[in-house]
């Protein structure tokens, strides 16, 4: 019964209309990542950031989740072992795709996070600045993102199954974030099969064992097929 887990990018989320970081008209083509994606940006100009996010959640709140998202949650309701799916993205089509067993390792648009005591509650879908946290009244809610220079969430869990996958696939990710850019070379180095699905290979393409080029709803869907046909 193998493990599985598979690692997420925007480009997954690409054929539902939301737009990915680093495409020619992507979202750093348009705002610079210092502004809006670090704590020092968030502070210097805090309205920016809540704008950038909150259209951003309002791009994501209608968009729908298409066919990779849906054979990722096929994948993991009938594979015989077990399948972690860990997305940088922060949209939430994985979920509302069927996926549960789930890790948003950048944060995720609908959480607020309070920027004093580390509380979360779900955020509106426009924030504004200042919000107050229900739990502590300071006014200092903040997107619940993981900015550039800022720990991903559950790094621990993450290394652990990265240490016990049999296979590792990533989905849509250009490889140049890290720690996720390192994982394929964790998952390798403990002995899983490793996987590419991508439009072209990424920045860390030539660590992977194979690749399946093309876009992911096809893809993805001909490899979760293949997958529970050999299960
Ligand atoms: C399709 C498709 C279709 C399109 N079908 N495919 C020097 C060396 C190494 C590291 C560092 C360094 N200096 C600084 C660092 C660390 C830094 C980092 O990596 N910097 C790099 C720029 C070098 N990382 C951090 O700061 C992270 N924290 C950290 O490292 O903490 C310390 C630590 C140490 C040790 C262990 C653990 C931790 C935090 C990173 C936070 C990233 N945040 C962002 C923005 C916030 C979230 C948001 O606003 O949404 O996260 S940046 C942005 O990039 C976003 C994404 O999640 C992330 C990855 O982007 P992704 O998903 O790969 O998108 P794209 O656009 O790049 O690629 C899309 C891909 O899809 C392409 O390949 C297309 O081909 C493909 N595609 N359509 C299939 N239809």
């Amino acid at each position: 019964m193998s493990k599985i887990i598979i690692l997420t990018g925007a480009g997954i989320s690409a054929e539902s209309g939301i737009e990915t970081f680093r495409a020619e008209t992507g979202l750093w083509a348009q705002h610079r990542v210092e502004d809006v994606a670090t704590p020092e940006g968030f502070l210097r100009d805090p309205q920016l950031v809540v704008d950038f996010y909150n259209a951003r959640r309002a791009q994501a709140a209608e968009a729908q989740p298409n066919a990779a998202h849906k054979a990722l949650a096929r994948l993991e309701a009938e594979h015989r072992g077990d399948v972690l799916v860990v997305t940088q993205n922060v949209d939430d089509l994985h979920e509302r795709g069927g996926t549960q067993n789930l890790i948003h390792m950048h944060g995720a648009l609908n959480s607020a996070l309070c920027g004093r005591c580390d509380h979360r509650w779900p955020a509106p879908l426009q924030m504004a600045v200042g919000n107050a946290c229900p739990a502590c009244d300071a006014p200092a809610a903040r997107p619940d993102i993981v900015w550039f220079g800022e720990m991903p969430y559950q790094m621990e869990r993450i290394f652990t199954a990265l240490g016990q996958a049999d296979i590792f696939a990533a989905i849509g990710t250009s490889g140049n974030v890290y720690p996720a850019a390192g994982f394929v070379a964790e998952a390798a180095g403990a002995g899983a099969q490793t996987l590419e699905i991508n439009l072209e290979p990424s920045a860390v393409g030539s660590q992977f064992d194979k690749a399946l080029l093309g876009p992911a709803t096809q893809t993805v869907t001909a490899w979760v097929e293949d997958i529970l046909n050999s299960n």
